[in-house]
């Protein structure tokens, strides 16, 4: 199976990002979305503890970051997270708990974090032998897919992701974190698409990982919730480390705001900085996506990271056979 080309790779570097146009069949989309639609019609709403996906950033939100139960144990599980504006301010009276604005379906930010397992079209897109020819032409030597998710972005209340950076979520010393985020829906700058700046994944363009989103632990030990915390270990991977020193971030003209078909893969370097803004169109923007990170001896996955390997103990989905 073939992987990038020597130019893909190059350009891959170079920007911190890749597109692949065309990279999913008409088949497995449709199989995805069809997938992806049965879930949201499915999963039940009496025993669901209506946690909502916030990121914490954004100030006038005045909600902390998500880190429930519900949320930190997803990691090995298909659970469903709600926008930040899907439920009415005050409770129903009849229920006592806070009412869905519009339909289940049309009012969940995210599903995660193991399609990659527990999803057959998912695991089939995921675990594949045409990713893993990607993989290796990124030099991983044991790659491992974790945090899948569908992103909805549904027309309307889709919420925004802040300007982050991968690794920063999936911390690995030294980093290694690479996104595969697959567009569902054509996605462009109408309905919240992707906001890259070309660039930033490198140190002089600010890209060293400085702060990480880990699980905040009461007294006893026990996580009781998620915070960002300082970055004490390395900030760049390995091979990138003469870029060490801290540079001027990104400025608006590194911005590029993609323009994707469905079907089209994203390869996101771990240390690029991206974003998406709220989706305030008429059109959906379905999006998948999981992380891969090196597994091999010599990367150490850190046990406060939010999400932690399963309980099985068998680890996370290796991408090589
Ligand atoms: O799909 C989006 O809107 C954002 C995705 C993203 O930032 C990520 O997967 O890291």
């Amino acid at each position: 199976m073939e992987g990038l080309t020597p130019t893909q790779i190059t350009s891959f570097h170079e920007n911190g990002y890749l597109v692949l146009p065309n990279h999913l069949t008409p088949t497995e989309i449709t199989s995805l979305l069809t997938e992806t639609q049965t879930l949201l019609d499915t999963f039940p709403l009496e025993t669901h503890p209506l946690t909502q996906f916030t990121t914490g950033d954004d100030a006038k939100d005045n909600k902390p970051h998500v880190g429930d139960d519900y949320f930190l144990t997803s990691g090995d599980k298909i659970r469903f997270f709600f926008e930040p504006d899907a439920f009415s301010s005050t409770p129903d009276p009849t229920t006592g708990k806070p009412a869905l604005l519009k339909p289940k379906q049309q009012a969940v930010n995210k599903i995660g974090h193991s399609l990659h397992t527990l999803s057959p079209p998912f695991r089939g897109v995921s675990l594949s032998e045409r990713n893993a020819a990607i993989a290796r032409s990124l030099g991983f030597k044991d790659p491992r897919v974790l945090q899948s998710m569908v992103i909805c972005k549904q027309p309307g209340i889709g919420g925004a992701v802040p300007s982050h950076r991968d690794s920063e979520f999936l911390y690995t010393n030294p980093p290694s974190a690479v996104g595969w985020w697959f567009a569902l829906q054509d996605a462009g700058p109408g309905n919240a698409t992707l906001g890259m700046y070309r660039g930033s994944h490198r140190g002089r363009k600010g890209g060293a990982v400085r702060r990480r989103f880990v699980r905040r632990n009461d007294a006893e030990g026990r996580a009781v919730g998620t915070e960002f915390v300082e970055n004490t270990g390395a900030a760049l991977p390995r091979g990138m480390e003469e870029d060490e020193e801290e540079g001027q971030g990104p400025t608006d003209e590194d911005l590029e705001i993609l323009e994707v078909k469905a079907g089209s893969l994203v390869l996101i370097h771990g240390n690029v900085l991206h974003k998406s803004e709220r989706n305030t169109s008429e059109r959906s923007r379905f999006a998948y996506t999981f992380h891969v990170i090196e597994g091999a001896d010599g990367w150490e996955y850190d046990e406060r990271n939010w999400l932690q390997p399963p309980e099985s103990g068998e680890g996370f989905s290796k991408l090589y056979r």
